[in-house]
């Protein structure tokens, strides 16, 4: 799962990816050079898995990643939008958070975030409706020299120009922003977005304002005061959350959210001595998830033993589950439910 981090200048992206990054980002890349991205891997906390090291007592726990994509600065000061080298390097994510800035810049200029957000978010129209009409021209030309369009290439694409030449993001359009025909063109508003209003210390506020879209969540941070939190020791930081009516890191509300909005699940497996926690896409089937875990398990799969978080909390362990008729032999097409404990039986 990779987010990258987006917004206008001096909004507080390099700020936020700090806050995410300050504990518990281990992996954080170190740019060969200043155009190439940083990437943080931070760890997902999950409760669930503490009760599973109590019962199960592995030797070893994995937990599942999530990475944090910050693009270098784009070139020009205040006010210039993104440039397309900027928007190329952030194609790859699966998702956006969008950081807004909700505090009086140095410079004295009022916030204004809901306008800043759509200032960004026309940018990523324009740059998708011309990538779109770049390749409807090429279409038109490969046709005049005989060439016969692919499929539904040309009306799919025809309609994205349409949907965007009216100034509307693609994600307001799921049977297109989703279409795997599509999916190569990498449009930016085909992404899905959430937004972070990046609020002053003191501010706990929900920004006000007009030119919010209503189809996005909005989560609402204190970008600089959680950056600084984030480096602390843990009790000082405790103390800092206590006086600042903080209740969950940033990172943590951080990586919930991003889970929502990629509509992501966690299914577990207990293996050889290791409690691992797995990410999937949530209608992920029991052969799906299988394979994410090992493709001799997709491909010998037989039945996927199953056991639901709750149960296994309410029964106290795996043995105890069983009798209680909890552990379920499920088949191929099983839709794996959040906190499913599975073992996948398989022979290959
Ligand atoms: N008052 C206040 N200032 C903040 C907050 N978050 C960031 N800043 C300040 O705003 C300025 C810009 O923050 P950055 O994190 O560098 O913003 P950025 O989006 O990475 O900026 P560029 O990379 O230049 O586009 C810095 O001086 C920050 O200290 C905040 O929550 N409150
Ligand atoms: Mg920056």
């Amino acid at each position: 799962m990779l987010m990258g981090i987006i917004g206008l200048p001096r909004c507080g992206k390099s700020t936020l990816f700090t806050a995410l990054s300050g504990v518990w980002g281990e992996e954080q890349s170190h740019p060969v050079s200043r155009t190439e991205p940083r990437i943080a891997t931070v760890t997902v906390m999950d409760d669930r898995v503490n009760l599973l090291k109590e019962i199960y007592k592995p030797k070893k726990t994995t937990l599942a990643k999530i990475q944090y994509l910050l693009a270098p600065q784009a070139p020009g000061d205040s006010g210039a939008a993104w440039d397309d080298g900027t928007w190329n390097r952030v194609r790859v994510c699966d998702g956006f958070l969008h950081v807004v800035r909700n505090f009086e810049d140095r410079g004295g200029t009022p916030a204004d975030p809901g306008k800043d957000f759509q200032r960004l978010e026309e940018d990523m129209i324009v740059n998708d409706l011309a990538v779109a009409e770049k390749r409807m021209e090429r279409i038109e030309l490969d046709k005049k020299r005989g060439k016969k369009p692919e499929g539904d290439e040309l009306r799919l694409v025809a309609a994205c120009r349409e949907v965007l030449d009216g100034g509307q993001p693609l994600r307001h359009t799921p049977e297109l922003a989703e279409h795997p025909a599509l999916r190569g063109f990498t449009f930016l508003t085909a992404k899905p977005v959430l937004i972070v209003v990046n609020n002053d210390d003191e501010d706990e506020s929900e920004p006000g304002g007009g030119g919010w879209p209503d189809d996005l969540e909005r989560l609402v941070v204190r970008g600089r005061l959680e950056m600084d939190i984030a480096s602390m020791p843990p009790d000082e930081a405790e103390e800092f959350r206590v006086e600042y009516h903080i209740q969950t890191s940033v990172l943590d509300r951080v990586i919930k959210a991003s889970y929502r909005l990629l509509d992501r699940i966690s299914f577990f497996t207990v293996l050889s001595d290791e409690v691992r926690a797995w990410t999937v896409s949530s209608g992920t089937r029991a052969l799906g998830a299988a394979g994410a875990v090992h493709s001799d398990m997709e491909k010998g799969f037989i039945r996927a033993e199953t056991l639901s978080f709750e149960d296994l909390k309410s029964y106290g362990n795996f043995q105890e589950a069983k009798k209680g008729g909890a552990v379920r032999l499920e088949g191929k097409e099983y839709e794996v439910k959040d906190g499913d404990i599975i073992n996948f039986r398989f022979n290959v």
